[in-house]
């Protein structure tokens, strides 16, 4: 789709050669916006470094609207404070009926974590290369929470963390092999295996509520397109769903929400960020886009970093103190 569109356009351009010049700049722009619509196509069957580093390359068009929610958060924000009670990071095993292997989740059980009372839980979830440390390496996701439940920003939670690639060899690959068909189907993979395998394991082993309003799922890049393919298609697994600069995994939006009304009222949360040197951010703008059309309320937080960990670590600050309250 992305092909046809693409070739269309430039057939069209080419013509226009004999044409006036302010016909040229109308075809021009048809242009551009053939390539903005395609790249909304999921595009998991097509990955190539080549495409991908493209979509990487992709000019950054802001709009009006594609401003700051939040300010940065405060110095500090993501590094271990001394004299605060911290939580711990376990590893998780569970079967999983999708890859026939088991498979490991990293789970961030809140300082004080007792069996005596009930968590809500947070799925969050990496990108194309990473795995279940991601984001409590370089991210620093549990520096993140400690801080903020220490502060009383955020109530306690279990935080799952687990490898979203379901696939037998769920490995990070090597460079060469990362933006391939074959790794990128592993993440579509995960839905089935998440909800069908990884939370009810989570929930029999945990002290963790199991009801819609105590789960929250959300994502950097390849785990933020999942966390809005899986979010917003099981309204009734989720209510609180981040995407944080989510990749071209992302469903087109009318797949995404075919029925947006019905939204409106669903979701407790939809909170959705990019960086503004994020090649990949015309993904989010399309939802954001979406979203208003629709009239669905959302958070829409365009900061000033790129795709990286810095724009992940201070989403993830915004959006851990907004959920389950
Ligand atoms: C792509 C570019 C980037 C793509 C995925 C990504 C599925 C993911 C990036 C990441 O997870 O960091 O074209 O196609």
């Amino acid at each position: 789709m992305r092909n046809r569109a693409g070739h269309e356009a430039f057939s069209g351009a080419a013509r226009a050669t004999v044409l006036s010049g302010r016909l040229l700049g109308v075809l021009a722009c048809i242009l551009l916006f053939s390539i903005a619509g395609a790249s909304l196509a999921r595009d998991d069957e097509q990955v190539t470094p080549e495409r991908a580093r493209a979509n990487f390359a992709r000019p950054v068009v802001l709009g009006a609207e594609d401003v700051r929610a939040f300010p940065d958060a405060p110095a500090g924000f993501r590094e271990a404070r001394s004299g605060i009670a911290q939580g711990r990071v376990e590893a998780f095993f569970y079967d999983s009926g999708v890859t026939g292997t088991r498979r490991r989740a990293n789970v961030y059980l809140p300082a004080g974590y007792s069996a005596d009372r009930k968590y809500p839980v947070l799925y969050l979830l990496h990108g194309i290369g990473g795995n279940q440390d991601e984001w409590r390496g370089y991210v620093r996701a549990h520096a993140i929470l400690d801080n903020l439940i220490a502060d009383g920003k955020a109530v306690p939670m279990i935080v799952v963390m687990p490898n979203g690639r379901a696939l037998a060899d769920d490995r990070s690959p090597p460079q060469e092999r990362v933006f391939t068909p074959e790794n990128a189907a592993g993440f579509a993979k995960f839905e089935r295996d998440l909800l069908e395998f990884l939370m009810p394991a989570v929930e029999a082993k945990y002290s963790a509520y199991a009801d819609r309003e105590h789960r929250a799922i959300a994502g950097l890049s390849m785990g933020g397109g999942q966390s809005l393919n899986f979010g917003l298609g099981h309204p009734d697994a989720f209510d609180w769903v981040g995407a944080f600069s989510p990749a071209p995994n992302t469903r087109p939006p009318v797949e995404l929400l075919p029925d947006p009304e019905a939204a409106r009222e669903r979701f407790a949360l939809l909170y959705l960020s990019c960086g503004n040197r994020d090649g990949l951010i015309n993904v989010s703008q399309g939802v954001h886009a979406y979203l208003k059309q629709h009239r669905v309320t959302h958070v829409w937080n365009v900061d000033n970093h790129g795709h990286d960990g810095d724009s992940w670590a201070n989403n993830l600050y915004h959006f851990a103190q907004r959920i389950f309250r």
